[in-house]
């Protein structure tokens, strides 16, 4: 009964196709009795000592193909990894694997060796995007020239003095009412308040609350002149003779420029002022909100390659408005600007937020 006994293991190996016929000799008698074949294999034969084994296995010398190719049982025994299997990989540097955009790929065992590593994401330059793109645990660190940062937003809330914006003329921050002071309750006053480097004026949201009362107004500007310029006082808003572009939130009925109204609301070109130095508008609307009541009010000016529309408390006052013109994507000085006259009011902001659809170096 040579089958009942332990076949050596150099027996095996030196001779496989002897062992596999005498098991499937073996086998015969249960094929026979019903025993079930499934994919060639029998099943375990009871009691009867035999061997599991592959009838119709005729074997080969192993190789990495996913296949029992010896007939023992055992797929690609020797081979550096199983047929289909997966396993996380990262070519990397050391210490850079999930860190920032870095992350690991997944290879798989192909013939007996792995596969490329696909979908493994390694350290790249460092860009302004608001990513850690060299993986070294910081974010846009050196990507943008001395004095600028890589941010999406311009911020100045007023809760302490705003870094990067310039208080020009008559304008202060006020550290007892936390807000940006244009101007105070006294006659000709012109003040502004301008971030000290220019922008690309494409696509932004600015918002921003301001405080005013009856004389003269308050405006947004973009404008080329420079970080601490202030123009003329008046019903020129501090902006008035600037090299730019305006939004106006105009208290003070001047009787000329068509400047109709105490108050209303306008889209300005700055170099462009009437007689007196009084803010011209390319487009102007009454206000349905009373700009002038010493309350705060929300304005929010959205602007998208020279076309631009304005709400205050939520109302649209001015309808998307396109700026004939307008040098789209030219670099300009982000800020506001307040003035007064023959009537006055402090005149105050806070809040402001100017955001840009991507992050750049601002
Ligand atoms: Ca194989
Ligand atoms: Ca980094
Ligand atoms: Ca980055
Ligand atoms: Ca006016």
């Amino acid at each position: 009964m040579q089958a009942s006994q332990p076949i050596s293991s150099s027996h095996a190996a030196a001779d496989a196709v002897r062992r596999t016929r005498l098991k499937a000799l073996l086998l015969l008698p249960a094929l026979a009795a019903g025993a079930s074949m499934c994919g060639g294999r029998s099943d375990i034969l009871e009691g009867a000592g035999a061997e599991e084994v592959d009838v119709g296995c005729v074997p080969a010398p192993e190789v990495c193909d996913g296949r029992d190719n010896d007939c023992d049982r055992v797929v690609d025994e020797g081979c550096a990894c199983v047929e289909g299997q997966e396993r996380r990989c990262y070519s990397g540097p050391p210490g850079t694997e999930d860190v920032g955009a870095c992350q690991a790929g997944v290879q798989v065992c192909s013939r007996g060796v792995w596969g490329p590593c696909a979908g493994d994401r390694k350290p790249a330059p460092e860009a302004c995007d608001l990513v850690d793109n060299d993986c070294n645990g910081q974010i846009d660190e050196s990507t943008c020239p001395e004095g600028t940062t890589c941010a999406a937003s311009l911020t100045a809330d007023m809760t302490s003095p705003p870094e990067g914006w310039s208080f020009n003329g008559t304008a202060f921050w006020d550290p007892d009412t936390l807000t940006g002071v244009l101007t105070e309750a006294r006659r000709l006053q012109a003040g502004t308040l301008v971030y000290r480097n220019p922008i690309a004026a494409d696509s932004f949201v600015a918002t921003f609350e301001f405080r005013l009362r009856s004389g003269d107004g308050v405006g947004f500007m973009l404008q080329t002149s420079g970080e601490t310029v202030v123009g003329e006082p008046g019903g020129g808003l501090g902006m008035a003779g600037l090299d730019g572009y305006g939004v106006e939130f105009d208290t003070y009925n001047n009787f000329d420029c068509a400047d109709s109204s105490d108050n209303h609301v306008g889209v300005d070109d700055l170099a462009r002022p009437c007689e007196e130095g009084v803010l011209s508008s390319l487009g102007q609307a009454e206000s349905s909100v009373a700009l002038g009541d010493g309350e705060f009010h929300a304005a929010r000016i959205e602007f998208d390659a020279g076309e631009v529309s304005v709400s205050v408390d939520g109302e649209l006052q001015i309808q998307p408005f396109a700026i004939s013109g307008f040098p789209v994507g030219s670099r300009f000085f982000y800020g506001f600007g307040a003035a007064t006259g023959a009537a006055f009011a402090r005149q105050e902001i806070r809040n402001v937020r100017i955001t840009f659809p991507a992050p750049r170096c601002l």
